[in-house]
């Protein structure tokens, strides 16, 4: 397909909904301008986003143009979209809008994470095409999309879109943002695991991640956390290949465009006429998409609580209702607009008298002009929804007060309600709480008015709708796209090339951790078993004649005789407080006192008791606290406490306190590895050595280890070592370049280690 799209670095956004919407009419297609909070935001940002961006990019659009066309009608509908829109549609079948739009998307994701879990439905079919229709929406992504091209993703709809691009382009830049609140982890956590895990890295597969508030932002941070078990330093994930950054921008209004649209003749025009038809009464106005979510009948009932309760403003006020019909389709939606007619005909019927009317409903999107003049004729703006991601209805009201006269009621709710401290902010859970906000807005004097616009205009206008892009678009050209390195001193090619060079031209020492240095951490300490792939290449490695090679770790020497005590090689355990010379008996390395177990061992358990998963595990010279297969959050937290009170305790004897990867363990003093390692080390001058080690207690090694040796900390954790790896994976494929450089220059079938067997 030729999109015609010319390769300089483009912008290319895309999202669910185009600019416009495709509508038939007698056979013929029609172009409607789209309405909802992302369509209009993003419009009115590329129409100013030549004079406002750094880098002036071109942009293109993909995304769906609202409504099922036929193959016939496909090509007039992509010719039309690329020359008057720059947009590149992508086609959905009725099927595609039942189950992805309206059934993943609107029955599943939006409920959910607007804090309606009574209403998600988990449907795995919803899911299995949402699935398809993000792949869907890859395939047309690949054939625009320039090697030089920034990818900008919107919202819930396209939550897997960024990994699946990233998997196919691994080096283009890739922003996402999300419109709506994403929840707590008790809410997400409703999903399904597998979706769960697989919506986080999809995201995940972005450069750029962007939030409208801290909220949001913390609630996904915590849940990548205790999901996927990354923890972020500053609003950044250190993946194991990227960078990714998860940062708050919340998003304006065209500030001017509605400020100055006031004045126009047809703003003018259409207020007059309104103000004809209103009367004198003050007006009170709600516009919102018809959501059950944007709190609608709330607030009906907090207006009929002012009525009730205060009778003086019946007759000298109107509530001004307009709802843009949306998501018609869904059975929530009609049962909204059910309800809400039917209480419109209430309040309408026990308080309405022959000359007034005290609610005006309208079912039916307005033109921006006419929109501006109801935003600009009103006394109040009532915004109450249960639970929003940002409100622009509510910036909007404010941007379009020219007069500087006017009050905001905002749910607080409402991501808009960071921003705007100087609304009357309420809960709208609580029509009492509704009805005295209103009495308080409509008794406002001017002065207060006018103090509290202006403070709100001023931030207004400076974060205005080019700014939210401005400042999300620039982190996104700021990166290194997909190529940022979270390893500052990893062990590169020639390095390595330099280390196997060094190792085969000497008599050589090798020091290796096991747990998270040659095998995955597992859930429990016995899963994380050797296979044979490992101990064939540390066989290898310990028969090689020139070699010493000695594993040292903090489990128990049963373990390490169980599964390595055949291999030529030296073993440590309990970090040295038993050792283990190639071919020798085990000894202990100095006489250890272990009395302080019995005292410390209840403490430990208290503490298990507490975190379900964690366990204690009792050894000769030392007690540890396991809780990796504990909560993720309660294990870390109740592990720093017991870190704590351990320190206090043991402050007189001769003990030290490590709080390890997911382990607090208490051992005896002056025994770690650094002391052990040097046994292995006396006398050897300036040979080769290399240690390697992913823990606290493998620091101990490294800063023992005399100038010139090789040193690698595995993780990307601080470290004194010379470089890092990244995980297990690479350290095995390190030992078996150490082992082809050995057959290479060897290469005598004779001296030879056998593999081993069985
Ligand atoms: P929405 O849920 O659509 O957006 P909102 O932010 O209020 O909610 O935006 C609605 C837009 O539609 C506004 O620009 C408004 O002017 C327009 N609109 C409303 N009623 C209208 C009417 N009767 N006629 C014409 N236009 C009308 C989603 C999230 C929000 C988030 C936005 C942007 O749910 O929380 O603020 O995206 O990120």
């Amino acid at each position: 397909m030729n999109n015609g799209f010319h390769t300089a670095q483009r912008l290319v956004i895309v999202s669910n909904r185009l600019p416009f919407t495709v509508e038939q009419r007698d056979g013929q297609i029609e172009f409607k301008e789209s309405a909802g909070g992302v369509a209009t935001g993003l419009k009115s940002l590329l129409e100013t986003m030549q004079d406002s961006l750094p880098h002036k990019p071109e942009y293109c659009w993909v995304g769906w143009p609202g409504a099922t066309v036929s193959e016939e009608q496909k090509p007039a509908v992509l010719d039309r979209a690329q020359a008057e829109y720059r947009s590149c549609p992508v086609f959905l079948s009725e099927e595609d809008f039942d189950k992805f739009y309206e059934g993943f998307c609107n029955k599943t994701i939006w409920p959910l994470f607007h804090y309606f879990p009574a209403a998600a439905q988990y449907d795995e079919n919803y899911w299995l095409q949402y699935k398809n229709v993000n792949e869907a929406f890859c395939a047309p992504l690949l054939e625009v999309i320039g090697p030089d091209d920034v990818l900008w993703i919107h919202d819930y709809h396209l939550m897997l879109l960024p990994s699946l691009v990233r998997k196919r382009l691994p080096k283009i830049g890739i922003g996402f943002f999300l419109h709506i609140p994403f929840p707590q982890f008790e809410i997400y956590r409703l999903l399904p695991v597998q979706w769960r895990r697989e919506i986080i890295e999809g995201l995940l597969g972005a450069d750029v991640v962007g939030f409208h508030t801290h909220d949001h932002q913390k609630y996904f941070l915590g849940c990548v956390q205790r999901i996927l078990g990354y923890k972020h330093k500053i609003g950044q994930l250190l993946l194991d290949r990227r960078i990714v950054k998860v940062g708050v921008f919340p998003m304006g209004v065209d500030y001017r465009r509605f400020h100055e649209a006031v004045m126009s003749p047809e703003v003018q025009q259409e207020k007059q006429q309104l103000r004809k038809i209103l009367g004198d009464t003050k007006i009170v106005l709600s516009v919102d998409r018809q959501d059950y979510s944007k709190g609608i009948i709330h607030r009906l009932e907090g207006y009929a609580t002012l009525l009730e309760k205060h009778p003086q403003w019946r007759e000298k006020v109107t509530l001004l209702m307009i709802v843009v019909p949306s998501r018609i389709g869904i059975q929530d939606y009609q049962g909204t607009k059910n309800h809400l007619e039917e209480l419109v005909g209430k309040i309408n019927g026990k308080f309405g008298a022959i000359n007034w009317t005290p609610i005006i409903y309208q079912y039916r999107s307005v033109s921006f002009e006419t929109l501006v003049a109801l935003y600009a004729m009103s006394d109040v703006a009532l915004v109450t929804p249960l639970r929003d991601g940002m409100n622009l209805v509510a910036k909007e009201y404010i941007a379009s007060r020219m007069d500087k006269t006017g009050v905001l009621i905002l749910s607080e709710m409402a991501g808009a309600a960071r921003e705007l401290a100087d609304a009357i902010l309420i809960n709208p859970n609580h029509r009492e709480e509704i009805a005295e906000a209103l009495k308080l807005a409509l008794e406002m004097r001017r002065q207060e008015q006018t103090q509290r616009i202006r403070l709100m205009q001023s931030r207004l206008r400076r974060y205005d709708v080019s700014r939210w892009a401005t400042e999300f678009i620039a982190e996104l050209f700021s990166i290194d796209p997909g190529r940022a390195r979270p390893f500052p001193r990893l062990l590169t090619p020639a390095a390595q090339t330099g280390l196997i060079q060094h190792y085969d031209r000497s008599p050589n020492r090798l020091l290796l951790d096991y747990d998270g240095t040659l095998v995955r951490f597992a859930k429990y300490p016995q899963l994380a078993k050797p296979d044979r792939q490992l101990l064939n290449c540390l066989n290898h490695l310990g028969a090689n004649p020139r070699n010493e090679l000695v594993l040292l770790s903090g489990r128990v020497k049963a373990t390490l005789e169980n599964w390595f005590g055949s291999l030529p090689i030296g073993l440590a355990a309990e970090h040295g407080a038993w050792i283990k010379e190639r071919e020798k008996s085990w000894e202990k390395l100095k006489l250890l006192c272990a009395e302080w177990k019995t005292r410390m061992c209840p403490i430990l358990h208290t503490y298990a008791d507490r975190i379900p998963g964690a366990w204690v595990e009792e050894k000769e010279f030392s007690l540890a606290l396991h809780y990796r297969a504990a909560d993720e959050e309660r294990g870390a937290l109740a592990a720093r406490e017991l870190t704590d009170d351990l320190l206090a305790l043991t402050a007189n004897i001769d003990v030290q306190v490590l709080h390890g990867n997911k382990t607090v363990e208490i051992r005896n003093a002056g025994i770690h590895k650094g002391i052990v390692s040097q046994r292995w080390l006396l006398n050897c001058g300036s040979d080769f050595i290399l240690a390697i080690g992913d823990d606290l207690t493998d620091e101990d090694m490294f800063t023992g280890l005399p100038a010139g040796a090789h040193s690698i900390r595995v993780g990307n954790s601080p470290t004194q070592a010379r470089n890092y790896l990244r995980g297990p994976d690479d350290v095995s494929m390190l030992l078996d370049a150490l082992i082809k450089g050995e057959q290479l220059d060897e290469c005598s079938p004779d001296t030879a280690p056998q593999a081993l067997h069985g």
